[in-house]
């Protein structure tokens, strides 16, 4: 195989990766934003090394010129969700973003057919647009949509893949296939009691919003109040941050910003 400017090459998927990264960690920020459950927990991203595209063109006869045409993974993009249900929610979205942000070339659903090895995940191929100093094309992008279970799985395996440079031991494999298992079914679990989780998330995010902008609140007052009126509320703020009461934080947040306006 001929040297290849990697640098130039690489470029425009390193700009996919990060742009198509940026998208989503928005989608997520707007959903806590929102005061809503995301169906996206984290983002990753990697464009794929040198060493990782050659021996994967050298295990698929994939010349040098044909690279960017075949190889559909090397830019790659990683959305972790905690509840298998969450990843039709992010596919959907994903659709959603089909002909405006990136064209979908191919979906795989390897969560319904789990691969032999016991891989599940679903992959999105895109056609990514960029924009750079030297014009328009398009590049290949791979979407992998997985669950925290399915994550730890595959992480694992792919690294005693590499380890065994993929001739895992037979016993090995086995006790993989059982590892995937165990991960489906844990996932089976949590789903069972999702609403249970998702509400007591939800209950913290807001416990989080409100002591926060308690918080900004007995801050601007300490400019304005009385002393003694700024230790009465301290010591109320102190007391029903013990008893963490979602209702009387929300009925101290409003006598607070009553408060201020007055002052104002
Ligand atoms: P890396 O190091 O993650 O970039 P294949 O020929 O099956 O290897 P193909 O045809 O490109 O792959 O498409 P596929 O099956 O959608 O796989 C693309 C990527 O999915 C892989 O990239 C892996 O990241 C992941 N993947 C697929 N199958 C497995 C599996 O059995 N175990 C694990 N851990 N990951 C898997 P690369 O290039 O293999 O590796």
């Amino acid at each position: 195989m001929e040297i290849l400017n990697w640098k130039e090459l690489l470029n425009p998927y390193e700009q996919a990766v990060s742009e198509l990264k940026l998208k989503f960690e928005n989608m997520m920020n707007e959903y806590k934003i929102l005061g809503l459950y995301s169906p996206i927990e984290s983002v990753t991203g990697r464009v794929k090394k040198p060493s990782s595209i050659m021996d994967k063109a050298k295990k698929k006869n994939i010349p040098n010129d044909k690279l960017e045409e075949e190889i559909e993974d090397i830019a790659g993009v990683r959305i972790l969700c905690q509840f298998v249900e969450d990843i039709q929610k992010i596919v959907s979205l994903i659709k959603r973003r089909d002909g405006y942000d990136f064209k979908i070339v191919e979906e795989r659903d390897y969560v319904t057919n789990t691969k032999p090895s016991g891989y599940r995940s679903y992959h999105v191929i895109i056609k990514y647009p960029i924009n750079s100093v030297l014009g328009f094309r398009e590049v290949l992008a791979e979407i992998q949509i997985r669950t925290l279970a399915m994550n730890f799985w595959a992480v694992a395996e792919h690294s005693l893949k590499y380890k065994y440079k993929g001739n895992i031991p037979e016993e090995l494999k086995d006790r993989l296939v059982n590892c995937a298992e165990a991960a489906f079914n844990l996932d089976n679990e949590m789903s069972t009691i999702r609403n249970e989780i998702t509400y007591a998330q939800r209950l913290n995010r807001i416990k989080d919003n409100l002591i926060a902008s308690i918080i900004e609140r007995v801050q601007t007052l300490y400019f304005v109040a009385k002393l003694d009126e700024m230790e009465e509320i301290n010591k109320e703020f102190v007391d029903l941050w013990n008893e963490e009461d979602i209702d009387k934080l929300k009925a101290f947040d409003e006598k607070l910003r009553t408060m201020a306006e007055l002052y104002r």
